[in-house]
């Protein structure tokens, strides 16, 4: 038990895997630190999302830590992409493999962090009474981690079971002999439709949006060939790191000495153009984005995928009404974040699926026995949301976070998110956010992103250490150049035309700015060593 006052080199809040590996790094600078967690468990995303069909969408092999060989040798994976379950337990391994546990503290949320002027310490205070006074504040508290609850009146007055995707019962849920409902055709929506239209006596969809989704071509994973990966691990983790794109690793490949040369579309015929989109389709999973490397980038280049995959649907789902409702029109492909499933539009041909879109006509309301749209009445035992997160900001300005001369981060965020290279703020000094907005994040793969962050910080720190420097703080012009950086390249990609959680866009009255860095893991890493070779540059130290 923590005594309720207590001081720190360093205070981390949450023990997802970026607060996990934050403290396991501390530690072996021989820096005091202590974990708050709101779960009761490690795992963050992975406690908390337990959903029917939650799975991750990057690789096994590639979702995964890389700091340790030991760790990455002994851990066995069962499936390409693992179900929630089993990244969960891998979580739980690691905190006790590395002795994580007793130094951090569940069902404990931070409630304030106040940086003090005088002492140039951060004051934290949690909803259990902890009063914690550390050098240095990292916030790991993850970019999905804030649900996004829909703002259709009357949902409390549901008489049935009401589940929350992102807030799922430890307990197992059955829907057998239930008419379900379930609202929100995301990721989560997405994974989660399939496995329950097997078990539920009727399954009514309720789409606001159709996304694109790539099926995952998920399979257990054969021993040899994992055997042959194991042998190449190094390589492939440096693939990952210093990719052109997201990190999420191309696994089917042998690791290679160089970015490949990119693909456009003006350069291929039709033809060619569709066979490496089918190739993509039939490998599975989200790379899918980058079969063709200027989708993302050129109108016509995304607008051919767009029609390839609204080709598939419509050959997939045979009633051509449904499946014309489950094809996106309006955004391009991948501007919203490309789904990745298992039987989604094969769900559509079971009879006890409809696909009600309620994209002209809104859901009116939530009744005590179910859902009404355009006057009428879907009567339902249980109703799921799966209506997203407020992204990449909500568990930051959940917490009272306050800076130099008191400033709130939500007074300096109140426009939109402003970081130093999505690590740091101006006016906040010593606080370092652990995937944060301005940095590759979520279009990435989130392991190699939350350890290519706390090494950076970690490393920071080390240094700050042995120059015996007591405070870092990212300077304002530094900061406003990397915000303008940050839009520009997005600008020049189709993200900002998606109108997603990636903009704030689900989230009322949220500013609409593209919060991630778009430039991809190997771009980003390079400018943050460069930034650490020219003595932290954009930083000062006192
Ligand atoms: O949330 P979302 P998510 N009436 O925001 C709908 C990650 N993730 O939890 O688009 C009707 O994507 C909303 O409709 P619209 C991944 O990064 C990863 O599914 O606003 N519908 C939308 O369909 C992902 O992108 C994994 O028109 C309403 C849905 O709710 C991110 O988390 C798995 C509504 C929300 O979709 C978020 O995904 C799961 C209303 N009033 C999640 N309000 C993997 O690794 C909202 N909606 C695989």
């Amino acid at each position: 038990m923590l005594p309720k006052s207590l001081k720190f080199d360093v205070a981390i809040v949450g023990a997802g895997f970026a607060g996990m590996y934050m403290l396991h790094k501390l530690r072996q600078l021989g820096m005091s630190a202590v974990v708050f967690e709101a779960g009761d468990d490690v795992g963050g995303t992975w406690y908390w999302n337990r959903y029917p069909g939650a799975r991750c969408d990057a690789e096994s092999l590639a979702y995964s830590f890389s700091f340790s060989p030991e760790l990455e040798q002994e851990w066995e994976w069962s499936e390409r992409y693992a179900p929630q379950p089993e990244i969960l337990e891998y979580a739980r391994h690691v905190s006790r493999r590395f002795d994580l546990r007793k130094d951090i503290h569940f069902e404990t949320r931070v409630t304030t962090a106040h940086y003090q002027d005088d002492s140039l310490n951060w004051h934290l205070e949690t909803d259990k009474g902890h009063r914690v006074v550390a050098r240095f504040c990292v916030m790991a508290t993850g970019c999905l981690s804030v649900p996004q609850l829909p703002d259709i009146p009357g949902v409390q007055n549901f008489k049935g079971n009401l589940y929350q995707a992102s807030r799922w019962p430890h307990e197992p849920v059955s829907f057998k002999n239930q008419r379900v409902g379930i609202i929100g055709t995301g990721s989560s929506g997405i994974q989660a439709i399939p496995v329950i239209a097997e078990e539920a006596d009727h399954l009514t969809v309720f789409q606001r949006t159709p996304n694109f989704s790539v099926p995952a071509k998920n399979e257990p994973l054969d021993q040899g060939w994992v055997d042959e990966f194991k042998k190449n691990y190094r390589a492939h983790r440096e693939n990952h790191k210093h990719a052109i794109g997201s990190g999420f690793g191309d696994l089917k490949i042998e690791p290679r000495d160089g970015p490949a040369e990119p693909i456009l579309r003006s350069q291929l015929s039709e033809d060619k153009a569709t066979l490496i989109l089918e190739e993509a389709w039939e490998t599975g999973g989200a790379k899918f984005m980058g079969a063709i490397s200027d989708q993302l980038m050129n109108e016509e280049a995304n607008q051919f995928a767009k029609e390839f995959v609204h080709r598939k649907i419509q050959e997939t789902v045979i009633d051509q009404e449904t499946a014309n409702l489950l094809c996106p029109t309006n955004h391009p492909i991948g501007t919203r974040r490309i789904c990745v499933d298992i039987g989604y539009y094969e769900t559509y041909n079971r009879e006890n699926v409809t696909l009600l879109s309620v994209k002209d006509n809104p859901i009116e309301k939530i009744t005590e026995s179910g859902v009404m749209v355009n006057g009428e009445l879907t009567a339902l035992d249980t109703l799921v949301l799966a209506t997203g997160f407020d992204a990449m900001t909500g568990a930051l300005l959940k917490i009272d976070i306050r800076g130099k001369e008191g400033l709130a981060l939500s007074d300096k965020w109140h426009a939109g998110p402003r970081s130093y290279l999505g690590i740091a703020v101006a006016d906040f000094p010593n606080l370092f956010t652990v995937t944060g907005p301005g940095s590759p994040s979520v279009l990435s793969n989130m392991l190699v992103s939350i350890e290519q962050h706390v090494d950076w910080m970690v490393d920071c720190m080390a240094h700050m250490k042995e120059q015996d420097l007591k405070v870092i703080e990212a300077q304002p012009q530094a900061e406003d150049d990397w915000v303008s950086h940050v839009n520009e390249v997005a600008n020049m990609t189709l993200f900002p035309k998606g109108g997603s959680w990636y903009l704030g866009a689900n989230v009322k009255g949220k500013p609409r700015i593209f919060m991630p860095y778009a430039a991809g893991v190997g771009a980003y890493r390079e400018v943050c060593n460069q930034v650490t070779a020219k003595g932290y540059e954009g930083f000062t130290f006192h």
